[in-house]
């Protein structure tokens, strides 16, 4: 490592004093003019991270569903996963080291990740649209150049279309062309097959209107639409010509506010779905003849996604297991419809992609989706060999056709972690193949009334949980009286959570009406204030619900 050059070229990328940061829950995430250090330092990082995995590592420069003014940086390993958890700690160690300690602080993570530093290192690198993107990644690359690694720039991308370019090129091209015709490609054409054995149902069923959030999912699917046009035709709407990103629009927007975004004309029954600024999170809706809006959520894309492929599965006769994973912030009816009537095992883990992700690996094919909108299936190498070898020598034609159509299916899910164009083209295919407009979609099961607050207390870190998040260990006292309120409800559900993005605590509630879910979630957060160190005003009940709605900030 040339020490002095990294130290020369970081005063160009200065630290500002005293700031401090962390790899959070999706990278690191702040106000865009905070981070020009934080980019040339993940630079840095992503050349020592390539040289111990021997593999190319992916950075991208988002800040997903927040406001266009921020930004943010996050690392992709080998096989398209996020960042492995002893790295993030060597990321806030790097991100946080006063200018005279950077050398020292590389060496030390060099050293305690036994990093071959001879070994040749190779970066990829994607932004998405915020105006200050370019720059940051430029930071990006000029450290990944001054520690000798080697890079390719994407340019625009989005989150999902970088993690497939990095598992692309550590697979020797196995998986796909790390090229964006070789992901518009590979995508379309599993969606074209899929979607041929479907009886045409008129041109209604297969138009889709998509908000676009005004971010990078409206560049890459208006180029990719004439990859798949003869089965699908989307609308795009929010396409960045106009409005901001992310602002009264997009799937955070949608799913927190349950109601439509705006810029999008929706007529009574047609099928809307919402990206997120980085379209890797997908949510469905629509209103119905009354004019009453109806959201679909993650939650309804598991259960949609199991029960289709439950099908399939069965008739290729081969006992593959299927698993579904959410959150804890899973509806309480989703669950109950997975395991009681899909008869399929459900896990929860901790919020997080990277948490779901891991856990859904452990099953021959693994569901995995937070009822915000990310999620995917995969396969593990086992079940794909077995499923495109069944493809191939079955004889019996019911069974071969079943094993072909899992074939496309694997084809079409980004394998390397949950995309919003994969997802809805799966969706689509899912649609169009079982005939069902997105109102029997959305009554395969009824959502529990829900609620989600935020509370400001003075250290959210006070409060640890255990059980995925579902119990509170800590202050004393706050489980407990959790406990005895759910217990005053039906169908009650409620837990509390520090946020890993904010400087909050989340609050969620569940039960058997608006009234009660929304009742109960106030009186939790009551708990929260008095029992976590509650700061600013406390908590009051709502009146209506469009108060809980203003009290919701449009991005978290
Ligand atoms: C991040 C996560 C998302 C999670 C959210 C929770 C990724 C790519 N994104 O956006 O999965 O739902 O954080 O935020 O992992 P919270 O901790 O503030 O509730
Ligand atoms: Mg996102």
């Amino acid at each position: 490592m040339d020490l002095d050059a990294v130290t020369k070229q970081s005063v160009l990328h200065a630290k500002p004093d005293g700031l401090t940061l962390q790899y959070g829950t999706a990278g690191f995430r702040t106000k865009a003019e905070h981070l020009d250090h934080v980019m040339f330092r993940m630079g840095l990082l992503a050349v020592l991270r390539s040289k111990q995995t021997k593999s190319t590592i992916g950075v991208m420069v988002t800040a997903s569903h927040n406001p266009e003014e921020d930004n943010g940086v996050k690392l992709v390993d080998p096989l398209g996963e996020m960042l492995a958890p002893s790295w993030e700690e060597h990321a806030t160690c790097l991100a946080n080291a006063e200018e005279q300690d950077l050398p020292r602080v590389l060496v030390d993570i060099g050293e305690k990740a036994a990093v071959n530093l001879h070994q040749d290192a190779f970066v990829v690198i994607g932004r998405d649209t915020r105006p200050s993107s370019e720059k940051l990644s430029q930071s990006v690359i000029d450290g990944v150049t001054v520690l000798g690694g080697q890079f390719h720039d994407y340019g625009l991308l989005t989150t999902p279309q970088l993690h497939y370019m990095v598992y692309c090129r550590n697979t020797s091209g196995q998986y796909g062309k790390a090229t964006i015709e070789g992901y518009y490609q590979k995508l379309s054409a599993a969606f074209v097959e899929l979607t041929k054995q479907a009886s045409c149902s008129g041109d209604d069923q297969r138009t889709l209107k998509v908000d676009c959030a005004n971010g990078i999912g409206a560049l890459k699917l208006r180029e990719m639409k004439h990859y798949f046009s003869q089965g699908l035709s989307v609308q795009l709407f929010n396409d960045g010509t106009k409005g901001k990103l992310n602002h009264l629009c997009g799937a955070d927007f949608v799913k927190s506010h349950q109601k439509p975004p705006q810029g999008i004309e929706m007529k009574s029954n047609e099928r809307c779905c919402s990206f997120d600024g980085d379209a890797d999170r997908i949510i469905y809706y629509y209103h119905d003849a009354d004019g009453q809006f109806h959201l679909v959520d993650g939650d309804k894309i598991a259960a949609l996604i199991s029960s289709f492929l439950k099908e399939p599965l069965l008739e290729i006769g081969d006992s593959l297991s299927l698993g579904v994973v959410q959150t804890a912030y899973a509806n309480g009816s989703s669950t109950r419809y997975l395991e009681e009537v899909m008869k399929v095992p459900v896990y929860c883990t901790k919020t997080g992609v990277k948490h779901l992700h891991h856990k859904a690996q452990e099953f021959d094919i693994g569901v995995y989706f937070e009822a915000n909108g990310h999620g995917t299936v995969l396969f593990s190498k086992a079940a794909e060999m077995k499923i495109k070898q069944l493809a191939k020598e079955l004889e019996e034609d019911k069974k071969r056709k079943a094993a072909k159509m899992l074939e496309n299916v694997i084809d079409l899910f980004n394998q390397a972690t949950g995309d919003a164009i994969s997802d809805m083209l799966v969706i689509e295919a899912i649609l169009a193949l079982k005939g069902l407009t997105v109102q029997q979609w959305d009554a395969l099961y009824t959502d529990l009334p829900n609620r989600q607050l935020k509370v400001k207390v003075a250290d959210r870190q006070v409060i640890s949980t255990t059980d995925a998040e579902r119990q509170a260990v800590k202050p004393p006292g706050l489980q407990e009286a959790i406990n005895e309120l759910v217990k005053k409800y039906r169908l009650s559900r409620a837990f509390v959570r520090p946020s890993g993005t904010e400087d909050i605590v989340r609050v969620y509630a569940e039960a058997d009406s608006q009234e009660n879910a929304d009742s109960l979630a106030y009186e939790v957060s009551l708990a929260v204030f008095q029992l976590a160190g509650g700061i600013g005003e406390r908590p009051q009940p709502a009146e209506s619900p469009e108060q809980f709605l203003d009290d919701l900030p449009l991005f978290s």
